[in-house]
């Protein structure tokens, strides 16, 4: 898939709120994980989707429209402390409710930080998408703050605490360093050819 175009297009609080239907990608992790980063690298836009700083800026469901035939989908982040309980259980049932209710999600890609071991919040995440049969891949962010030595022995490690297979996916992302693009799209690509959409 090459992207000729890329917008915004709303930020709704479920799938009944999508203008149209249309195959989608989701992006979900912890908050701060480096979601909206992830979305904006590999799209190549500078801050199409707003990222912070702060955790917990992500709030809705956010919709990106791609080549007119796609949408990228940026969701609110799970389990920062500095969040409200109610506005976590919030944020969590939104994101639920998507997994639940979307019935054009091709993959869901699973971001954690590559800098540390995979949270319980990590693992309940990917064991969900394991539970319904939801298509997904893991992005380790971040990976900046590994050395170039270490990589491996953290992926190996995500793959341990996430009981991943040696055919589950990894893709080692970096927003710094541009890494990742490419993995990216051949998992887009993977899906929309299954779906006999040329992207
Ligand atoms: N060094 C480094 N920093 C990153 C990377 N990706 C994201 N960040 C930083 O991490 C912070 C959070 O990034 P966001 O993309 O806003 O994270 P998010 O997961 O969308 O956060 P919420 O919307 O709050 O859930 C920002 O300060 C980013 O600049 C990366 O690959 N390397
Ligand atoms: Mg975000």
């Amino acid at each position: 898939m090459k992207i000729i175009d890329a917008k915004y297009v709303t930020s709704a609080p479920d799938v009944e709120h999508f203008p149209q239907s249309l195959p989608e990608f989701v992006f979900c992790g912890r908050s701060n994980v480096g979601k909206s980063s992830f979305i904006n690298m590999i799209l190549n836009r500078k801050n199409l989707a707003k990222t912070s700083s702060k955790p917990g800026k992500t709030q809705l469901l956010n919709l990106f429209l791609i080549n007119n035939s796609v949408y990228f989908v940026d969701v609110p982040g799970y389990g920062y402390a500095n969040v409200s309980k109610s506005q976590l259980d919030l944020f969590a049932k939104r994101v639920n409710g998507y997994f639940r209710d979307s019935k054009n999600l091709k993959c869901a890609f699973l971001l954690v930080d590559a800098r540390h071991d995979p949270t319980k919040l990590d693992i309940q995440m990917v064991d969900y998408c394991r539970q319904y049969g939801i298509p997904h891949v893991i992005v380790m962010t971040k990976s900046d703050g590994v050395g170039t030595t270490k990589i491996y022995s953290r992926v190996k490690a995500t793959r341990e605490v996430l009981g991943l297979s040696k055919d589950d996916k990894i893709i080692v992302s970096s927003t710094l360093k541009k890494m990742g693009v490419d993995e990216a799209f051949e998992v887009i690509d993977s899906y929309l050819e299954e779906e006999g959409l040329n992207g």
